[in-house]
């Protein structure tokens, strides 16, 4: 055991103060029709959990995550699946995503990152033997390496495209044999910072180039679902997967729309200058909410600072979306660090504890606001002069022309009834929904 001091969390109610419990997080209690752990498919991210030291750019790490071991060697990659599957299993989380390089330490020489990569996962699948923890995701960091410098996908130089691919390759390939759900593609140097030394079109050709062999591939291999996880900036000051409507347009341009989903993370899209449920209702109704990668970000500062996610309104607003997409094919990963001074295990799992009640609350109050219904029946009542006029269905059957509305427009003469959007009194049903009782 490596988590001595660590127990089991369980669930104990609101009331408790135990800070190593669930307050709200409830696996088996069925809200709508599904158990709490089947609308909640929570999964690890091996990149911060396992990972990330608290490293910035203006000091070293503050947190030991070494795990007894010499970094960037093989026993520490095994020392994290131990200490992976050991947290996953003390919070009941049934799932966990991975890039490549956090598996492994890369090797100047690919054919030996291959072969590690080959040993992690043998050590893995032994590790899922007699546990129902599986993976969610995988994806291929095309973004740390130096040879990125000017893009994966998007790169001129056609060795650094080849080494994309064989990383994408292998990613697939191992995702595959730890029965993970899907495949993330986000494009973190896949953009661009001037135009005076960039191509953009001949970049965006080629990075879809890269997903069609991408798709093909991983239909050989019996591969289904992949995801684009779009970011306006940051590392690059253009990226150009921007937001889930740029995510869209993109793989509709491409014909990539229907092999791609998307996988929506909150701090991106709050990045993008929008809400999280804004990017969530645009995949939604554009049929491509996959997945989501559960975090937030701080209004005061402008980068992606992948905090555990704590907003209880943003949370419930996500969980909206979600129930009305009828849930996710990809789940929920914690793509979310602790602060930099919160250094030690013990904060990591308080963090996670953190997330997992933040989105039960959502899920609880989302469900609330279903079977209050006000807000609902708002929005329909907003729009049901179109559904309840003749003249209304015609414009929603593509019964009727510019000129035959301008002439009921002309016999109407006066148009004096715009309805109050009622946001204050809409806010105030929220609130009144979520502290009521
Ligand atoms: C970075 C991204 C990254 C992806 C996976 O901002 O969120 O962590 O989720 O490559
Ligand atoms: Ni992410
Ligand atoms: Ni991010």
């Amino acid at each position: 055991m490596i988590f001595k001091n660590i127990p089991e969390i369980k669930y104990e109610g609101p009331k408790s103060k135990n800070p190593l419990a669930f307050k709200f997080y409830d696996s088996d209690k069925i809200v709508l029709g599904k158990k709490m752990s089947e609308h909640l498919e929570f999964a690890l991210s091996w990149w911060h959990t396992l990972g990330a030291n608290g490293v910035d750019m203006f000091g070293q790490g503050t947190a030991d995550k070494s795990l007894g071991k010499e970094l960037n060697t093989m026993e520490h990659a095994k020392a994290k699946v131990d200490a992976g599957f050991e947290f996953m299993q003390k919070l009941g989380i049934k799932y966990f995503c991975f890039h490549d390089v956090d598996l492994v330490p890369e090797d100047a020489d690919i054919n030996v990152t291959n072969q590690r990569l080959d040993e992690i996962s043998d050590y893995i699948l032994e590790k899922m033997q007699g546990t129902d923890i599986k993976c969610l995701w995988g994806t291929a960091n095309m973004f740390s390496n130096p040879r990125f410098m000017n893009g994966a996908g998007s790169t001129n130089d056609v060795e650094v495209y080849a080494f994309a691919a064989a990383q994408i390759k292998k990613a697939l390939d191992i995702t595959v044999k730890l029965g993970g759900r899907g495949y993330v593609f986000w494009g973190g140097r896949e953009g661009y910072e001037t135009l005076l030394n960039t191509d953009v079109k001949f970049e965006l050709d080629n990075i879809a180039r890269l997903m069609h062999m991408a798709v093909d591939y991983g239909r050989k291999i019996g591969f289904k679902d992949f995801y684009i996880e779009p970011k306006p900036k940051e590392p690059m000051k253009h990226q150009y997967d921007y937001d889930a409507a740029t995510a869209i347009g993109f793989l509709k341009q491409y014909g990539l729309d229907k092999d791609f989903k998307l996988n929506i993370e909150a701090n991106h899209a709050t990045l993008a200058g929008h809400t999280f449920e804004h990017d969530l209702r645009i995949a939604s109704i554009n049929g491509m909410l996959g997945s989501i990668d559960a975090n937030q970000g701080d209004p005061h500062l402008g980068w992606d600072t992948d905090e555990f996610p704590f907003d209880v309104y943003s949370a419930t607003y996500c969980m909206l979306e979600v129930l009305k997409n009828g849930g996710l094919t990809g789940g929920f990963n914690f793509d979310a660090k602790t602060r930099r001074p919160s250094n030690t295990w013990e904060d990591t799992f308080e963090a996670y504890i953190l997330g997992m009640d933040t989105f039960a609350l959502g899920l609880l109050n989302a469900e609330k606001i279903i079977k209050d219904g006000r807000i609902e029946e708002f929005i329909k009542q907003k729009y049901a002069s179109f559904n309840s006029t003749t003249v209304g269905k015609k414009v929603l059957n593509n019964e009727i022309n510019l000129e035959e509305l301008a002439s009921y427009a002309a016999n109407k003469k006066y148009c004096d009834k715009p309805c109050s959007g009622k946001q204050e009194y809409l806010e105030s049903i929220i609130n009144q929904i979520l502290f009521g009782n």
